[in-house]
């Protein structure tokens, strides 16, 4: 393979910092020209996230006993308790019971006379959905801070998609360990989660050890995680489907994966395929997040307000970089540039501009943010916060409009620097490396 070494002067001069910024003495290398060395070492980097975005890894997360742990986490008294919430009426169904009322027999879509009887000594509650709405949306956003790729599938479970997560955050294993120990601290709640290749697989352990549970599946370890399964356990396969292969003798998800397809597919049609496939674990459906509430940014507030062009200048290529690998991290690219001014009496305002071309490239937020940062009174005003936020945003893979002025070339070598300069500063820390303009204000400070 030819490879090219990129003219890194062009669009940033590599400084490369050996200490973290905030290790007491701080060493710098000042190499315009990377060094041959360096070189491989960003591109071994580069190549060991490629391999290992290969392999994806999936967080199932599912609140335990939700709706009665959030009613626990209200009143407190209650804790240890046979909590069951649900019905309204006698007629009505149980919606959730604690852990404690489930030793009574008492679960899910129980009537709520049955679980009466069962559990005497039970507390019944109603149903306080808005107040559920709230707890889920506090733990969502929890997920978010791990990946974008977050896809509830109701008030308290979501699947995560962590494969990009892993050079910033560690292995999905930590990620997993991580959230349930934040989802514990800030919410007061306990979540199971499953740590899986697929979304099949992954839901299925994160039942496997409820409540407060945790269950790994290896890469490549899929198959013999679910061999000794019962069928039972092998979500979407539906009742009439789990009695037809009972009486085929298949107990467990072993023993279905033992079956030879053409027999599944003559007894079930296309979903015998499917049935084949599931019990060897093999699931490629994509997490598939929400659309709408997808921006990235990030705004800062400086500790004395700036008047200076300089400074403002600064603080925004400084936004534009950290916005940029967010995005690049995410996978993402914007098409709409939206700044956020706060002057110094607090008085805020935004400008935006959409681009012909979604972008992750912080060359082009920063100018675009320059632009419209032209069209507000900074400067003129002191400033006390700025921001940057993309939105309108596009899965980078998704087909790029052609920019005909634009040497497609470039755009190439511009797309390797950004990996290569990810790579390392998720390694070394996110100030490894910075535009040069920005290591000047470093020195100031
Ligand atoms: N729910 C409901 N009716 C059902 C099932 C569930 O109203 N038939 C509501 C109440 C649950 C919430 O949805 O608290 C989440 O459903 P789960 O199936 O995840 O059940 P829990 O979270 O209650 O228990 P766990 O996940 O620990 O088994
Ligand atoms: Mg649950």
């Amino acid at each position: 393979m030819e490879r090219k070494d990129v003219n890194l002067s062009t669009l940033l001069k590599i400084t490369e910092r050996r200490h973290h910024p905030c290790a007491g003495a701080r060493v710098r290398y000042d190499t315009p020209q990377a060094s041959p060395a360096r070189r491989t070492a960003a591109a071994n980097i580069s190549q060991a996230n490629m391999t290992a975005n290969r392999e994806r890894r999936i967080i199932h997360l599912d609140m335990d006993a939700f709706y009665a742990s959030v009613e626990v986490l209200d009143q407190p008294a209650l804790r240890g308790r046979p909590v069951i919430v649900g019905g309204g009426s006698e007629r009505g169904v149980v919606s959730a019971a604690s852990y404690e009322a489930r030793r009574f027999g008492v679960h899910s879509a129980l009537p709520i006379a049955t679980a009466r009887r069962l559990c005497p000594e039970g507390v019944f509650l109603p149903v306080r959905m808005e107040r559920y709405r709230e707890v889920s949306a506090r733990i969502m956003e929890i997920f978010r801070r791990y990946t974008p790729l977050v896809e509830p599938l109701s008030l308290d479970e979501a699947f995560l998609d962590v494969t990009g997560s892993r050079p910033l955050f560690g292995p999905a294993e930590e990620i997993a360990r991580t959230i349930k120990e934040l989802v514990r601290t800030e919410i007061g709640l306990t979540v199971s989660a499953g740590v899986a290749g697929s979304k099949l697989v992954a839901k299925i352990a994160s039942d496997l050890r409820k409540p407060d549970g945790l269950t790994l599946v290896p890469p490549g370890g899929e198959r013999e995680f679910l061999a000794n399964l019962p069928i039972g356990k092998l979500w979407g396969v539906g009742q009439a489907s789990r009695e037809a292969l009972g009486l085929m003798g298949v107990r467990t998800i072993g023993d279905l994966g033992r079956l030879p397809l053409s027999l599944l597919e003559g007894k079930f049609g296309k979903h015998g395929r499917h049935l084949h496939e599931a019990a060897l674990g093999i699931d490629n459906r994509e997490v598939e997040p929400e659309r709408e509430m997808k921006s990235v940014g990030h705004e800062e507030t400086f500790a004395a307000d700036l008047t200076r062009r300089q400074d403002l200048e600064r603080e925004l290529l400084a936004l534009a970089v950290r916005v940029g690998r967010r995005l690049r991290r995410y996978g993402v690219r914007g098409r709409t540039v939206t700044l956020k001014v706060k002057y110094h009496d607090f008085k805020q305002v935004t400008r935006s501009a959409t681009l012909t071309a979604a972008t992750d490239d912080e060359g082009e937020i920063c100018r675009e943010a320059g632009e419209l940062l032209a069209r507000t009174e900074a400067g003129r005003k002191p400033v006390r916060l700025l921001g940057i936020s993309l939105a309108n945003l596009a899965e980078a893979g998704a087909a790029r409009q052609l920019d005909l002025f634009a040497p497609g070339h470039g755009q190439a070598k511009k797309e390797g620097l950004h990996r290569a300069l990810d790579a390392i500063n998720d390694k070394y820390g996110s100030r490894s490396i910075l535009p040069a303009a920005l290591m000047e204000g470093e020195e100031e400070k």
